[in-house]
């Protein structure tokens, strides 16, 4: 089988194809990223000779039909991913997650490839603390930032295309993932190196908003189930039972980095910041037999801190640049 991954390049995808190469050595693999700010072309180094890598960008009509005809299936990754950015300037949204999604829905569409989708439980918007509801393929899509409203934009595309179509896609909406080659913009990963450079880590608000965290490996584990058994135009939302709230994490990271726990800072809230997400993953733990490997969040987030303890190389170069640009929102 040879499969095409977009944004092999990013944290979800890179570590897709880390898991592929170690667990489908007879899978070839093709990374196409565009390798904006937020892709490294690094963290494909110790899988570089196992991979083919395309830089470009999925917007690229001519580029993506070229690379489609010639696999077995794509599986999309590639994203602007970053509500804080998604507020300040959303046109990169639009036309990646949007028009991006178009251009590789009309490729498979033409040369009959198998697509799966990667998307993210903020297209159902958010729910109250405390409520016992969780997101379930039923819930209605409600969208609260431009990120989220072009990730269920995509989503949509993707329905169509298979009911309209027959194009073979399937879907799956993931809660909030940690782990190695995150970048230093998103929650956990800022944390972690703001305490690795003396800063007081930031939170937003009063930090009560509730996070369903996963390790990163058991949503592409979860991904692959979904590939190999999951039902064509299905939607499958993938979580592993991880609610925290933003306070208990900040917490928990100055805990295990040898820290006064309470030596954060209160920071302006997002706008329109979401209060909470939480997934039933019912569907594919009954359906498709997926566990997650991760169950306790302390020793995942204390490997996850081991690896940017190890790696300052990697996340160096991002971190003055993405200070700055938080500086500016006065986060
Ligand atoms: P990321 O920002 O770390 O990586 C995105 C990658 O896409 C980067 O390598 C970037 O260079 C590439 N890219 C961006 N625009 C491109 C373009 N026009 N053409 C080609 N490549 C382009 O994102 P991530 O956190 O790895 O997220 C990957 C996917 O998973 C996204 O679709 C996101 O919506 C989804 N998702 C993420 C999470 C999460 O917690 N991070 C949770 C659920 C779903
Ligand atoms: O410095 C911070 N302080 C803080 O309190 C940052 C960067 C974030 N936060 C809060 C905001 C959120 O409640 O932490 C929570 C997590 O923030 P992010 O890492 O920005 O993630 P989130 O907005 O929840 O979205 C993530 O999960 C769903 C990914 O970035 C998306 O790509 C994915 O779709």
């Amino acid at each position: 089988m040879h499969v095409l991954v977009t944004g092999g390049a990013g944290f979800i995808g890179a570590n897709f194809v880390h898991h592929t190469v170690r667990t489908r050595p007879d899978v070839q693999v093709t990374v196409l990223d565009a390798l904006t700010y937020a892709g490294n072309e690094r963290s494909l180094s110790p899988v570089e000779d196992k991979v083919t890598f395309t830089k470009g960008d999925i917007a690229d009509a001519d580029l993506v039909d070229a690379l489609v005809k010639d696999v077995d299936l794509v599986v999309h990754f590639a994203a602007e991913s970053h509500n804080d950015n998604s507020l300040h300037d959303p046109w990169p949204f639009v036309r990646t997650n949007v028009i991006g999604t178009y251009q590789l829905l009309e490729a498979v569409r033409r040369h009959g490839v198998r697509y799966h989708h990667v998307s993210t439980d903020e297209v159902y918007g958010d729910l109250e603390l405390g409520d016992p509801t969780r997101f379930t393929p039923q819930t209605p899509y409600n969208p609260s930032s431009p990120y989220s409203a072009t990730k269920a934009s995509s989503d949509l595309l993707v329905r169509a295309w298979v009911r309209s179509f027959g194009v073979q896609a399937t879907i799956s909406n993931c809660s909030n993932n940690y782990g190695p080659y995150q970048h230093v913009e998103k929650f956990i990963p800022r944390q972690i190196t703001n305490v690795l450079d003396g800063i007081r880590p930031k939170l937003y608000g009063t930090g009560e908003n509730v996070r369903d965290w996963i390790h990163v490996d058991d949503h592409n584990s979860a991904v692959w189930a979904i590939i190999d058994r999951g039902r064509i135009g299905e939607t499958y939302l993938i979580g592993a039972d991880g609610e925290q709230d933003n306070k208990t994490v900040i917490e928990l990271i100055l805990e295990l980095m040898g820290q006064e726990p309470k030596a954060y800072d209160h920071v302006n809230d997002r706008p329109g910041h979401d209060l909470r997400y939480a997934i039933d993953a019912g569907k594919l733990r009954t359906e498709l037999g997926w566990e997650p490997r991760y169950t306790t969040f302390r020793d995942g987030l204390t490997a996850t801190i081991d690896w940017y303890r190890s790696n300052e190389a990697w996340w160096r170069p991002q971190k003055g640049e993405t200070e700055a640009r938080y500086g500016v929102l006065g986060r």
